[in-house]
């Protein structure tokens, strides 16, 4: 809550200046910061108050998207609740949220799966990019489509230290095989799937598999430095 008061000021100018150019989203005015206890400080859509971000450093289950109000910072929402209506009542949910094109917008990588049933790994009914600013329901400017596999994991990484986040998909492959795919951010192309990123890995836990998740401190300054 005390967040929300503090950054109030700056959300309001940015809303502001929406009103007096009257066109799309431009940049939010404010970069997105780390406050003390750690949370992402950041502009989710597109209203004058800024929203906190936690839960990055799982598999995308912990993930919990914090939108600013009038009074302080709402109920933490969870990638089940940002999925969409047709899709919330799958079994697993994962979400990864960064700016993977560099517009100044964190975007939001979310997945809905279905259990693993047998051998065979199915394919998660959504695996999506939505382009920020994103509702407080989860929806995007645009969306893309991600790798159609069995989602059981998605993390924010950064594959090649080039300060543009990257994005980490852990799925199921069948046979009690996991793989690990791996998009690159890029400012002009935005994410691009790289083939070098693929690893494949029989049974084992997706926490140890995926690459290191973004290192936040080095992405991001502290709110108010
Ligand atoms: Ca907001
Ligand atoms: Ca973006
Ligand atoms: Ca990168």
């Amino acid at each position: 809550m005390e967040a929300a008061r503090r950054y109030r000021g700056l959300g309001v100018a940015a809303g502001l200046g929406l009103v007096l150019s009257g066109c799309a989203p431009g940049a939010p005015a404010d970069e997105p910061c780390l406050d003390p206890a750690g949370r992402l400080i950041a502009h989710v859509n597109n209203d004058e108050y800024p929203d906190a971000v936690t839960g990055t450093e799982g598999i995308g289950e912990e993930l919990r998207i914090a939108f600013g109000e009038e009074s302080g910072f709402g109920e933490p929402r969870a990638p089940r609740d940002l999925v969409g209506f047709m899709h919330r009542y799958q079994d697993d949910f994962y979400a990864a949220v960064a700016d993977f094109d560099g517009d100044g917008w964190l975007d939001l990588a979310i997945a809905a799966s279905e259990e693993i049933t047998g051998d065979s790994p199915g394919r998660s009914p959504v695996t999506e990019l939505r382009m920020g600013p994103i509702s407080g329901w989860g929806r995007g400017q645009e969306t893309h489509s991600l790798l159609e596999v069995h989602m059981r994991g998605l993390r924010a990484v950064d594959y090649d230290g080039n300060n543009y986040p990257d994005l980490a998909l852990y799925g199921y492959e069948g046979d009690g095989s996991y793989a690990v795919r791996g998009y690159e951010g890029d400012q002009e192309e935005g994410l691009s799937y790289r083939d070098e990123h693929y690893e494949m890995y029989a049974p084992g836990w997706a926490e140890d598999d995926l690459p290191p998740p973004l290192d936040m401190d080095g992405f991001y300054p502290a709110c108010g430095a």
